[in-house]
């Protein structure tokens, strides 16, 4: 088993409280009957019904970041908010949202496993705000390779497909612990864990710190490569921090790598920031994506197709 770090907790579990609070204050504006909504076509207009407000995740997100410039760039979305809460929080009021059938927008991302539970689509972003297919990437500190090259062979040789990560995600979604999840998907899948491991010969207890940020696509990949690096023998940490402090961490070698760089533009700026401190392994899974999340109810296609507030 290995262990969770606490030391930098503070700052996660602050976020967690106020995203709470933002995920029960959201429920208001869902209240409005389709009718009270409509406008002087009589169609719906799903702005006012939203309360003209995008439900988003942890305030350092790339995708909150590329929401809170999409209020900008778009017309449609003149006047509109991005509220900042949890990945938690979202998933819960996009749950109670779609169980009332009420309009929501969310910050989504995939793969994810509320894809595979709830009839959702993106909506199209013709400004592309929201970048193009994405990869998630491996980093490591300077000076890995030398001090652990068996890990680094082990992160340089992780890779695997949305659907693995999806399969993953689910069972955590559906009150699975991360370390099972990982557990159990390690067992079903060893010919992949193989590759990942490939001439990597076992230690004896060296010790290692991954970081992350409680996404739930990053609680699952996580898991899963400090599952594999414990079975090898090492004494693995994950420590869950901040989007910022994540990429800060790996750059000046606190912590001995991620595997959670969403790039090119989802983390292109934090990218950009620590590019020159870290060392590079390349994406580990392709196919990634981010933008705004709506129920397929929703009659409407793009963020064009929204109304402005005023
Ligand atoms: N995400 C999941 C992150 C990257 C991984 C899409 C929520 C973000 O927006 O930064």
């Amino acid at each position: 088993m290995f262990t969770l770090s606490w030391k930098r907790l503070g700052i996660v579990a602050g976020l967690s409280l106020s995203l709470f609070a933002a995920g029960c204050g959201s429920d208001d504006g869902g209240s409005a009957t389709e009718d009270d909504a409509a406008d002087n076509d009589g169609e719906t207009n799903y702005g006012e019904e939203m309360d003209y407000s995008i439900v988003g995740i942890e305030p350092g997100a790339g995708v909150v970041q590329a929401a809170e410039n999409a209020t900008e760039e778009y017309d449609s979305l003149e006047g509109w908010e991005v509220q900042t809460s949890s990945s938690g929080a979202m998933a819960t009021t996009l749950g109670e949202a779609i169980k009332n059938e009420e309009p929501i927008a969310v910050t989504g991302w995939s793969p994810h496993w509320k894809f595979a539970k709830y009839d959702l689509k993106y909506l199209e972003d013709p400004e592309g705000t929201f970048g193009e297919a994405e990869t998630i990437d491996t980093m490591v500190r300077e000076g890995l390779e030398e001090d652990m090259p068996e890990a680094y062979q082990v992160l340089d040789q992780f890779q695997w497909t949305p659907d693995d990560l999806e399969a993953v995600m689910l069972e955590v979604s559906e009150g699975a612990e991360p370390q099972e999840a990982a557990a159990e998907w390690i067992e079903e899948n060893e010919d992949k864990v193989a590759e990942w491991t490939e001439g990597v010969e076992e230690v004896d207890g060296d010790e290692i710190e991954l970081v992350y940020v409680e996404w739930d696509t990053e609680v699952a990949s996580t898991n899963v490569v400090g599952n594999v690096l414990e079975d090898l023998g090492y004494d693995v940490t994950v420590s869950p921090l901040d989007n910022a402090v994540m990429w800060q961490a790996v750059a000046n070698g606190e912590a001995d790598g991620m595997v959670a760089a969403w790039l090119p533009a989802t983390h292109g700026e934090l990218y950009e920031e620590y590019k020159d401190d870290l060392v590079e392994l390349g994406p580990n899974l392709e196919g990634a994506k981010i933008g705004l999340v709506v129920p397929e109810y929703m009659d409407i296609d793009s963020i064009e197709d929204l109304e402005p507030a005023n």
